[in-house]
Formats: C-alpha cells, structure tokens, sequence
C-alpha cells in the first residue's frame, strides 16, 4: 500500500516572528493574503485556529460568528482551498490562565466548554468535520495544584459535551508533553487514544501527530505515528523537527534529524496516509531572522523535503532490505539507508 499526499498549513505559520525575547520582527500579513500563496506553493489544505477564521469572536454573538465564518468559507472556495480543521484557543484569554476544561475556577470551565462550542459552529460553517485540541494549559506547573484524576476526567467531560453538541464532528488531539506547562495531561498520543475510551463514541476521537512534540516527549515521532496507525487513530499530522529537548522550535521538517523525517515518511507512505482523505499538515516556524519576502520557504522547503525523501522511500529495494532483515544484518541495512539519503 502506499499513501495519497496532500499538504495543508494554517496561517500562524506565517508570522511575525515575535519570541518570548523580543518583538515581531515582520509586518503582519492579512488571512486574504496569506490564503493567496497556498497554492503556489502547493498547498490545498487550511488549519484554523478557531479565531484564525474569526478574530473577534468573543466580542460576537454565536449567530454572528456563524455568519462570519461563512464568508471565511467563501473566501477558499475562491482560491480552491478546503479547510481542513478548527481548533478552539483556549490558552490566550484571561480565563484560561489556569487552563480551560481543568481551570480551577468553575465560570473558566464554562468559558472553554462555550468557546468549544463556537468553535464547532465555525467548523460547520466552514465545511470541515474536524475538531483539534491541542490542550495546550490543560496541566500544573506544580503537580498539587490540581488532582489529575479529575483533571483527566474532566477532559473526557469535554471531549464528550462537544460529540454530543453536533454528532457530525471528529475530535482529533494533538498531545504535547510541556510547554507552556510543566506538565500537561495529555503528554504523548497513548494518552490522547485512551481519552478516546473515556467517551461514549471512541470511534469519533482520534489523534494529530506533532513530530517536535514527540521529540519532547523523548519519543520516535515516526514509532508514534506507527502506534497510532496500528489502532487506525493517526487522522492528521504536524510535521516539523526539533533540536534536542528544548522550547518547542517547530523546525523546517527535516532540518535536524533526516533520517527521523525519512522514517515518518515512510511509515506513512507503507501504511497508506491520506487514502482516508488525511492532511499532511506542517506546524513549522520560519527562523527569526528571515527577511518578509522569504518568509514562507520553511512551508515550502518543508513540502519538499517530504516529496524528497517520498521518493528515497519508494526507490528502496524491498527485497535487499528483507533479505538483510532476515540475516539479522542489521549493519548493513543501516549503510544501506544512509547511502540512500546520501543519494548514493
Ligand atoms: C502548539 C501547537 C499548536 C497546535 C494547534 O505547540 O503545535 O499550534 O498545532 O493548536
Ligand atoms: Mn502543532
């Protein structure tokens, strides 16, 4: 079997390139230009943050957020584009300071479930079924500060109130192990499929794989992919690369680590990723330093490393490969695949 690629980002990817240091060093470019260059760069596929598609919408009524969201709609079937998740931002209000669906405060809770729901309304209106949840502030940075069976619980509460409130959607968690808490609940996609069996409909929750955040988690992003595939949970991915254990840099793909890229490529590719419809997503960040006309070759560079090593993937002998399997020549298999990322 082999995999059907198409490649999707969302427009945070392209950015001003504030850090925790220091300010934007870009200008702020409009989502009407940004969705202008996907296609060029051959992309057809749109993340959104909920507020991604409608900036204002705390300020908005859910009728209105609706219909904003429509003409959000509208603008990528101009450009041919098809949208291919929401996500609620749940980390940057002021009442998802102690995290949404875990806060410790009854009328915060409340604020994460509503704003998931306008979320879903956004997702409808857009035209996509997909739900991501990366729980970004669901965690402690001290472990007494919240009890983690509750916390667990209740975000399997909220998994549960957003499949009942439109039984359409999927859910899809991105784990993440750290940052920006100390520790999250929900830190490697083990966790997030077993969340899954807390809901009445496991069936409908599913995972997005993050490469950098199973780099964090010290795990092989390509053997979580493999995990997830194995339970038919792997429904969209974030591919990026990260350098050791360290903020989450969202990398150029490949940039670090070939060999740990060729790897997920290729498990997707032998596993048939994207026969289903899946997105090949990217969640990389442009280096600070990059001038704004040039902003945007870490998209694209990242599109063609993964086109790259595709074709490395595909142009390996099999039957060399299961012969050095079966001699247990592990040695020579390990030549064999550097010599073939070598291009010889
Ligand atoms: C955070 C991260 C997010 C999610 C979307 O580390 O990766 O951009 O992908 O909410
Ligand atoms: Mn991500």
């Amino acid at each position: 079997m082999t995999g059907t690629f198409r490649f999707s980002f969302g427009p945070w990817n392209i950015h001003e390139g504030a850090d925790p240091f220091g300010p934007m060093v870009r200008d702020s470019i409009e989502f009407n230009k940004k969705i202008a260059v996907y296609k060029e760069m051959g992309f057809d596929g749109v993340q959104f943050h909920d507020d991604d598609a409608v900036p204002n919408m705390n300020d908005l009524s859910a009728d209105q957020i609706t219909k904003e969201a429509k003409t959000v709609k509208a603008k990528l079937e101009d450009h041919g584009l098809t949208p291919e998740f929401v996500a609620p931002r749940l980390w940057e209000n002021e009442k998802t300071i102690d995290g949404g669906y875990t806060s410790n405060c009854p009328k915060c809770r409340e604020y994460a479930l509503e704003r998931s729901k306008r979320t879903i309304d956004i997702a409808k209106a857009l035209g996509t079924k997909n739900i991501v949840l990366w729980l970004a502030r669901e965690g402690t940075y001290i472990r007494e500060a919240k009890d983690s069976v509750r916390a667990t619980e209740q975000i399997a509460e909220a998994l549960q109130m957003m499949l009942d409130y439109d039984p359409e959607i999927r859910i899809m968690i991105e784990s993440k192990p750290n940052e920006p808490m100390d520790h999250t609940y929900i830190p490697t996609i083990g966790h997030a499929i077993g969340l899954g069996l807390l809901t009445n409909a496991p069936e409908r929750v599913g995972c997005l794989i993050e490469s950098a955040h199973a780099i964090l988690a010290g795990l092989d992003p390509s053997d979580e992919m493999g995990y997830s595939l194995a339970h038919k949970k792997l429904w969209s991915v974030h591919l990026n690369d990260q350098n050791g254990l360290k903020f989450d840099q969202d990398k150029s793909f490949g940039s670090v680590d070939l060999r740990r890229a060729f790897n997920q490529v290729r498990i997707l590719d032998q596993h048939g990723f994207g026969n289903n419809g899946e997105w090949v997503g990217l969640d990389v960040k442009a280096m600070r330093t990059q001038k704004a006309e040039v902003a945007t070759k870490h998209l694209s560079n990242s599109r063609t490393i993964f086109l790259k090593l595709l074709e490395i993937s595909r142009s390996l002998d099999s039957d060399k490969i299961n012969a050095m399997i079966a001699e247990r020549d592990y040695e020579e298999l390990d030549l064999y695949i550097m010599q073939s990322l070598l291009g010889r």
